[in-house]
């Protein structure tokens, strides 16, 4: 549905299914209730009028592709509260016009979304989707405070209440941390802390109940749409093959349990653990919480060393999950395997060699990659939920892996590749890899993350958003996005703008060598070069609203000063450059 329409209408009726699945999984619903729903009218028209303004690049087409993608991924699923379940403004994942799916809000998918909708400038709007998640720790009458359940964030929000008995993908800390990576809303941060260390507690205590680090799923009760083991499926990947032959089992120090707690520990579980706990260690340090964020790392490293203990096999290179009993491996190769280059789990070593495999298209890289099942495993089916299709978020997440380890061009030809399926056969909730044909829902809104992943890959702008590492074919290329605006007018040269005291690092293809900055075309002088991960560049501190231009060939950028590409105002009457947000500098006085 067209948002223009939505907004059109002051409210629809629609039905809404209950206890839905998890990680995007069917819904095909037994419960069910009439809801009306109202759209967030005032948030929809806010953020029709800033994608005009806050998403731009040099490509005046491939502008109207990332608006046309944003608008009908985000704009007709905002929606004000219903509560008591959504007590604040909500996302949903599907639009009005699909019936396929209830309207709810989920965990995971939700992040994306949010990650998306960032530059959109609403910061008001996603502390209310954060909030529901909180209001659901604070309001579940079967997981109160003291008790073990207390700090699970329900896998599906909906209108009602108590929520369903699971959760899911847990990085809702990784969701609030790239928001803030680009609006710097410290207030979110300062909300959100506190829940998501529960969150984290409830997760770390009841997704590990033999305490060997290692993550495992569960379910305190079914959903309406499928028996207990199933749904205890839901909170990661429904039908990944890897959870095929799990069982659940009580509690081991609680026999009073129910047989809640399912016997297999998951490569993808596990990683998705890290980046939340990595994420939330970085949000106290920037609070101010030393304390916690140091704790957080002393988890962090007894889990990644327990991954590479357990469930690493140097036989065939590759990481399986295991029986949480025996650490028997369960040998089928699924892309779990590739979360442990996001969540930092692989050794440089272990990284190379599950690249290479990446890169073989009779196993993983297909036409439009990545399939979910190895496409030489025993297991793999092209068009099976989970067992061989191609899903947005899960490419999303292992491009960001690909850069943490220095894989730039293999990320960057993810992206490319799926960028041109998008523009070829539209925006879909997952797709067949071989062919490209899109599968399930389409406008689905983690499609949204596309975007991000043009961002980070064509645009060079990294996950923290503020490393620019420059694209070989950067020249020519500009962005605008929210409160960062980056442009690349020459070889070696760099410009960017931010809206908020930002430390920029930069990282130019060829190395070595100096480089200066000057600011709004006066010489600051020669940029300090700082190490960071597995590369180094150059780095300064940017104050709100001037114009940097770095230049790595240093003498002379730094005396040609050549018309900069991007400025702060537009005061001495020189005509605007028609994208509108990019002008030429004024002369200094
Ligand atoms: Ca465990």
């Amino acid at each position: 549905m067209k948002p223009q329409s939505l907004l059109a209408s002051t409210a629809v009726l629609l039905a809404v299914q209950l206890g839905l699945a998890a990680a995007g999984g069917p819904t095909g619903g037994v419960a069910q209730v009439r809801l009306r729903l109202q759209p967030a009218k005032e948030a929809i028209g806010r953020a029709q009028r800033n994608l005009l303004t806050n998403v731009a690049t040099e490509d005046p087409a491939f502008t109207a592709f990332a608006q046309n993608l944003l608008r009908r991924t985000l704009l007709d699923k905002l929606w004000e509260p219903n509560p008591p379940g959504l007590p604040y403004r909500w996302v949903s994942i599907t639009g009005e016009a699909d019936d396929a799916y209830g309207k709810c809000q989920l965990v995971w998918d939700t992040m994306f979304v949010l990650n998306a909708y960032a530059a959109l400038d609403d910061d008001v709007l996603i502390r209310d989707v954060f909030r529901n998640y909180w209001a659901a720790i604070d309001h579940n009458v079967e997981a109160s405070k003291g008790s073990y359940r207390f700090g699970m964030v329900p896998g599906v929000i909906n209108p009602t209440l108590p929520p369903v008995g699971y959760s899911q993908i847990p990085i809702l800390a990784w969701g609030a941390l790239m928001v803030y990576r680009q609006t710097h809303d410290r207030a979110l941060l300062e909300e959100s802390l506190p829940y998501l260390l529960a969150f984290d507690h409830w997760y770390s205590t009841e997704r590990d109940v033999d305490e060997d680090g290692l993550i495992e799923q569960g379910a305190y009760k079914a959903a309406p749409i499928a028996n207990l083991l199933q749904t205890a499926k839901f909170e990661s990947f429904d039908f990944h093959p890897a959870v095929d032959g799990m069982k659940l089992t009580r509690h081991p120090r609680r026999p009073e349990s129910g047989e809640w707690y399912g016997d297999i520990e998951g490569v993808d579980t596990t990683c998705f653990l890290l980046i939340a706990e990595r994420a939330t260690a970085e949000i106290a340090r920037e609070l101010g919480h030393e304390d916690v964020a140091s704790g957080l790392e002393e988890t962090i490293a007894r889990r990644v060393a327990a991954i590479r203990k357990w469930m690493w096999d140097p036989e065939t290179e590759f990481f399986y999950s295991i029986n949480r009993d025996t650490h028997a491996k369960i040998r089928v190769r699924t892309i779990q395997a590739f979360l442990t280059l996001t969540a930092g789990a692989a050794t440089p070593e272990q990284a190379q060699a599950l690249v290479e495999q990446l890169k073989d298209p009779k196993q993983w890289w297909a036409r439009f990659p990545i399939p979910t099942v190895a496409m030489d495993d025993p297991a793999f089916r092209a068009r099976g939920f989970w067992r061989g299709d191609m899903w947005p978020p899960t490419n999303d997440l292992i491009a960001l892996g690909l850069m943490r380890y220095g894989y730039h061009n293999i990320a960057r030809d993810l992206t490319e590749r799926m960028l041109a399926l998008l523009a070829k056969r539209g925006i879909n909730e997952r797709y067949d890899a071989t062919s490209g044909d899109p599968l399930g829902v389409g406008d689905y809104c983690w499609t949204a993350l596309v975007w991000n992943m043009a961002v980070h890959a064509r645009y060079g702008v990294q996950e923290d958003y503020r490393t620019i590492r420059v694209p070989s074919d950067a020249v020519g290329r500009r962005l605008k996005l929210g409160k960062l605006e980056v442009a690349f007018p020459s070889e070696g040269v760099v410009e960017l703008k931010t809206a908020f005291d930002r430390r920029f690092r930069i990282v130019f293809p060829s190395g070595s060598g100096r480089a200066t900055v000057m600011r709004d075309g006066r010489r600051l002088g020669e940029l300090e070069r700082e190490a960071f991960g597995p590369e180094s560049g150059w780095a300064f501190n940017a104050v709100p609203g001037k114009v940097y231009r770095v230049s790595a060939a240093a003498r002379s950028a730094a005396t040609e000063s050549p018309p900069h590409a991007l400025s702060g105002k537009v005061s001495c009457g020189e005509p605007r450059i028609p994208t509108g947000w990019a002008a030429r500098r004024c002369p200094t006085k």
